[in-house]
Parts: C-alpha cells; structure tokens; sequence
C-alpha cells in the first residue's frame, strides 16, 4: 500500500480494469453457473442497507422486522409459515447450519462417539465442509438410473449413529428430486433428523407446480422434513451473497445456540457473527415486488428454454445423459470427452461446466440465459469438431 492515497479518479479506472477481466452474467455466454444477474430491485434495496449488521439485531430493529417476515415468506411458500430461520451468506453455510443443528439435538438424546450423515452420492460438496468442521461421518447412498437417492440404499446404510438424512431437491449438477416423500416416512418411522438442500431448487419447484408442472412433494408440507436450505441468491434473483435456511422447530436453532455477551440479543445461532442485513433487505424487496406470479414467469421461462436446449442436443450427434427435470441439462459424445467439448467451447467463448456423476457437460439455463443464446449455442456446438 502507498503512503500517499491515489485520486478517485485513479481507482474508478483501475477498477475499469479489473472488471473488464470479469465474465458477464449479462452475456449469455455463462452457462454453468447457479447464479444469475441480480434484479435491479433487489440491488437498489441491497444498496440501501449496507452498514445493517443483523449480528447484532438490536442496533438495526428495522432489518430485523425484514428478517423475521423473510423467513415467514419463505416458510409459507415451502409449506409453514411459522418457521424459523435466518438469512445467511448462501448453501453451504445453511447446509453447515442444519448439519450442526441435526448432530447437537442427537447428542443432547445419547452420546454418539461417531455421528454419522447419510447424503445421496449427488449431495453438494458443502456436507465435506460440513462434516469435516462437524466431525461427522459421511455415508453416501447410492442413486437410481434417474439419478435420485435409492431409498433401499438409505435404508442400509442407516445404523444408530445416524444423526441425519439429506435429500435434494434440485441436485447441483444434474437438477433432480430426491424421494423426500418416501425419505419424510422413512426418517419419523426411524425419528431421524431429515433435512432438504433446497439450495437451488427451492425458487422454482413450488412455482412450476404452481405452473402445472407435476413435482413431488419436497417441503415441510412432508411431517419428517426438520430444516430446508433456500438460496435467493440462485433462482430467487438476489445479489450475492444471499442464502437462507429453515428449521420446522425453534429447537433446533436452540441447539446450537451460544450465548452472546455485550450484543443486544442474548445468543446467537447462526455460524457468522457480523452478518450483513443488506441480503435480507434485497430478499424481502424481491419477494414483495416479484410476487408469486412474477417467480413463476421465471421459473417456466427457465424451463421452457431448457427445453429448446434439450431438443437441440437430441438433433445433435451429442446425448443428453438425463431428461431434464428442472433447468439442467447434461450431454456428452460418444467421440469427444467432456473436456474437450468443454476447452473447444472455451475457445467460442462459452463458459460450461463438468459434472462428475457422470461425467457429461453441465448446462444451468438460468434466467440469464435467453432463447437467442441457446439457439447461438447450439449452432456452435453442432460445429464442434
Ligand atoms: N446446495 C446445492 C444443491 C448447490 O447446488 C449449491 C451450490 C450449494 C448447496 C452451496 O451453495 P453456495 O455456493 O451458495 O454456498 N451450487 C453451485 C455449484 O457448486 C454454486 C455455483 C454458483 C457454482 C455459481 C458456480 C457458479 O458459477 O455448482
């Protein structure tokens, strides 16, 4: 760092930059990402709670008035309107969230020297972190030719240190739906902890089936659903970091409670401290101004490109490896390995990713990406050689 700072001038050109190094989710042309262009409403409400710091609530009464009816927006689209919950930095902090809500309430039951969490092998890589800073044993459930959790390989794998069952709704990389109807039964027959990463999914499936489009039941709706992950920031519009999680009873965030000396609230459940109230203002202007009806336009104008995007690779020498069940697509070829496609892409100036399970290129057709950029996307694809 310089003694002597520069002008304003200085950085704003510097800053120039830096940004023009940056892709564009404004392009098109990012087609592996789980975020999109935030909505200029929710930026502009985003903007104006910048220095709300909701870690110590009292000092920002009026963010936390915002808080509480998020969470209760959010509860009364997953199935409960009296939930608990908070606006946190994204996926992985609410899936920590819920994993270390799950291993303190068993605990407080019986001491269990290795708890164990058993996740579909599709679960997101934030359970790792998770259990790694949790101390918790991963066990992973095999999946069926659909690529949902195989609810026999759940049941197998269950012992009396499992704390926790995990379903997905919307999987990361190929956008499936576990069985949480036949994991909710399962987990109140076993009184077992079930939780849903709703990460992604959680913004469109209760608006598609609004739609008309035919979903399984996923939310707390089901008795045996105890927390549910909810990112604004993917389908919900709002800038990052936005992430929101859920729990079914206020126990459950009492479990992991520490007591919080010299703040204006007595204890503090959340795995951040200082943690800003700007997500939450942008969340709560977006629900307000979206409504039902503009999420579901959305969503289905999501999934109706999905479904141009398909078709084109079904005229393709490509595969898909799946029909699509949410706005995900995955292909790959018999004559080029998905990297390849992927570094040939590259070179066109298409950003996609890979998934692993099974290896195919992945495809999230956010609503940033428009029909012109499929229809652009395809033609350079069937030109891959
Ligand atoms: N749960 C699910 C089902 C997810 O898909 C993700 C992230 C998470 C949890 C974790 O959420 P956070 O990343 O908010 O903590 N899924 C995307 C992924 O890992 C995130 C992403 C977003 C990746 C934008 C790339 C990108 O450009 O693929």
């Amino acid at each position: 760092m310089e003694n002597k700072g520069i002008s304003h001038e200085e950085v704003l050109q510097s800053l120039k930059k830096f940004k023009k190094l940056d892709m564009t989710h404004k392009s098109g042309r990012i087609l592996g990402s789980m975020c999109t262009c935030p909505h200029p409403v929710g930026v502009e409400a985003y903007k104006m709670f910048l220095e709300s710091n909701l870690g110590d609530p009292g000092l920002f009464k009026g963010t936390q008035m915002m808080e509480d009816e998020v969470i209760a927006m959010l509860g009364e689209l997953l199935g409960k309107r009296d939930v608990l919950g908070h606006i946190i930095t994204g996926g992985t902090e609410a899936n920590i969230m819920a994993m270390r809500a799950a291993r303190n309430l068993a605990q407080q039951k019986k001491h269990i020297e290795k708890p164990e969490v058993i996740v579909p092998t599709s679960a997101h890589f934030s359970f790792k972190k998770a259990a790694d800073m949790l101390c918790l044993k991963l066990r992973e459930a095999e999946l069926d030719g659909n690529y949902r959790m195989k609810m026999g390989s759940v049941e197998e794998l269950i012992t009396e240190n499992t704390v926790a069952v995990v379903g997905v709704a919307g999987t990361t990389e190929l956008g499936k739906i576990d069985p949480i109807e036949e994991l909710s039964e399962l987990c109140l027959e076993k009184d077992i902890y079930l939780h849903v990463d709703a990460a992604f999914g959680g913004f469109s499936i209760p608006f598609l089936k609004e739609a008309g489009y035919d979903f399984p039941e996923f939310d707390f709706r089901l008795d045996g659903v105890s927390s549910i992950t909810i990112d604004p920031h993917k389908m919900g519009l709002a800038p990052i970091p936005t992430g929101g999680i859920l729990f079914r009873e206020k126990k459950y965030l009492e479990a992991m409670s520490v007591e919080t000396p010299y703040l204006t609230e007595d204890r503090q459940s959340t795995i951040v401290g200082t943690r800003t109230g700007a997500s939450t203002a942008a969340t709560w202007a977006l629900m307000k101004y979206m409504g039902r009806k503009g999420y579901t336009h959305v969503a289905r104008r999501c999934m109706e490109v999905t479904g141009i995007l398909a078709q084109g690779i079904r005229e393709s020498d490509f595969k898909l490896v799946t029909e699509p069940q949410l706005n995900v697509v995955a292909f790959k070829s018999d004559k080029m390995s998905s990297e390849d496609i992927s570094a040939k892409l590259k070179d066109k100036g298409w950003a996609v990713s890979i998934s692993s399970h099974p290896r195919a290129v992945r495809i999230i057709v956010m609503p940033h990406v428009k029909e012109e950029h499929v229809k652009s996307f395809l033609k350079d694809l069937k030109e891959l050689k």
